[in-house]
């Protein structure tokens, strides 16, 4: 895909057959937007998200935040004109007050068989389906149609009961200037950006060294709060007369193996309400709710889809509302949980997930303390794998 704006030499056509069917892998590989995207004439089935299969379900166009997947069927059924040429295109989901390069890229499906070289002007031939820019309705929609496949063979795991719920506020931030120092961001402050109030700072040493060699330091620690540390209207704060400075700190959630653990990720208004594509490293976890708003404990939950959620590691918190997801923490580690839009990142919208080691065979990070006869068998398959290689080295 390329700027719409782009000439013949490098825009992207791929060549399809009539009457066969494709499987489209998206990939949204943008650094900071999330995009809908659109093929002119052509239906989409969407048979999968971030590498699990869903519910196919028939659409005229997707949306993708930034580390999401989608593989996509679409059937070469049309009649081309002369040119055999239909436009695939996508353009940004826009919830950001902030200015960006908002530029709609394009490729071409071309129908074989037909070998005009003309390619059709794309300002006059962008899908009709493609969704304009601030349509949340359809970003709405679209989340609410994908499913789980939740099969025999391709069973939905979401975990039905909790052990811990987590409640993450989702903020950007204007940093009050230093004493003594010139900051050159709005109102004469800085940027950040936060996860309850805590803006993830990357210590020196690996977290997950200080994890493994049971190491403490004194800049991180494992007290996340597990609520915002103040309860407030999120999304509904006048971000004018509001103190929106941060806390920096490097704060870890820490479970024990096998925790089934909630996480409701709310969307406040600071500086403004926006979508934030959140992904969890190390897991996937079940979308069992979003909506718009403040998230409510007592009523919410009653709403959840706990029967085909989708299930996937990124997920799109709705513009000024939340996203409840659930997982079953039974990967030991450390593990980044943070928003794919680079910038906001960059700013310390992040935090880390620790998952303890559990007993069993394959659920301790630390070789050393494994069962004697797994580290027996690792032990074998190194010896082979080594002097496959021809080291000339005793084991
Ligand atoms: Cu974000």
């Amino acid at each position: 895909m390329w700027r719409a704006t782009s000439t013949e030499a490098d825009t992207f056509v791929q060549a399809i057959e009539r009457g066969k069917t494709y499987l489209l892998r998206i990939i949204n590989a943008a650094l900071n937007q999330e995009l809908f995207f659109s093929v002119a004439n052509h239906t989409l089935t969407v048979v999968e998200v971030d590498a699990v299969y869903t519910k196919p379900f028939r659409t005229t166009a997707i949306m993708i935040t930034p580390g999401q997947t989608t593989n996509v069927l679409l059937t070469a059924n049309q009649f081309p004109d002369s040119t055999g040429m239909f436009v695939m295109a996508a353009r940004p989901y826009l919830t950001s007050v902030f200015p960006f390069d908002n530029s709609t890229t394009i490729g071409f499906l071309k129908y074989e068989g037909t070998f005009t070289k003309q390619i059709i002007s794309p300002y006059t031939s962008l899908p009709r389906t493609l969704p304009r820019m601030e349509d949340t309705t359809f970003a709405s929609t679209f989340f609410k149609n994908l499913r789980s496949l939740a099969s025999a063979e391709y069973p939905c795991n979401v975990p039905k009961r909790i052990d811990k719920r987590v409640i993450v506020t989702i903020s950007l931030n204007l940093q009050d200037c230093p004493p003594n120092k010139t900051c050159k961001g709005y109102k004469g402050k800085r940027f950040f950006a936060s996860m309850n109030n805590q803006s993830f700072v990357r210590p020196t040493m690996s977290i997950l060294e200080c994890h493994y060699r049971n190491l403490s330091t004194n800049t991180i620690t494992s007290d996340f709060p597990d609520k915002p540390p103040h309860a407030f209207d999120y999304t509904g704060v006048d971000p004018v007369t509001q103190n929106m400075n941060t806390e920096f700190g490097t704060k870890l959630l820490a479970v024990r193996y096998g925790t089934k653990l909630e996480i409701v990720l709310q969307d406040t208004g600071f500086l403004n309400v926006e979508n934030h594509p959140i992904h969890v490293h190390g897991h996937n976890f079940f979308i069992v709710a979003k909506g718009f708003g403040n998230f409510n404990a007592a009523k919410d939950p009653a709403h959840y889809n706990l029967v085909d959620p989708q299930e996937r590691n990124t997920v799109a918190v709705p513009v000024g509302g939340w996203a409840a997801i659930r997982l079953n923490a039974d990967n030991p580690g450390v593990w980044f949980i943070h928003c794919h839009l680079e910038e906001h990142t960059t700013w310390g919208l992040a935090m880390g997930l620790i998952v303890k080691s559990g007993q069993g065979p394959s659920q301790c990070l630390d070789e050393a303390k494994r069962p004697i006869g797994r580290q027996k068998q690792l032990a074998k398959k190194e010896a082979v794998e080594i002097t496959g290689v021809g080291l000339l080295r005793a084991i």
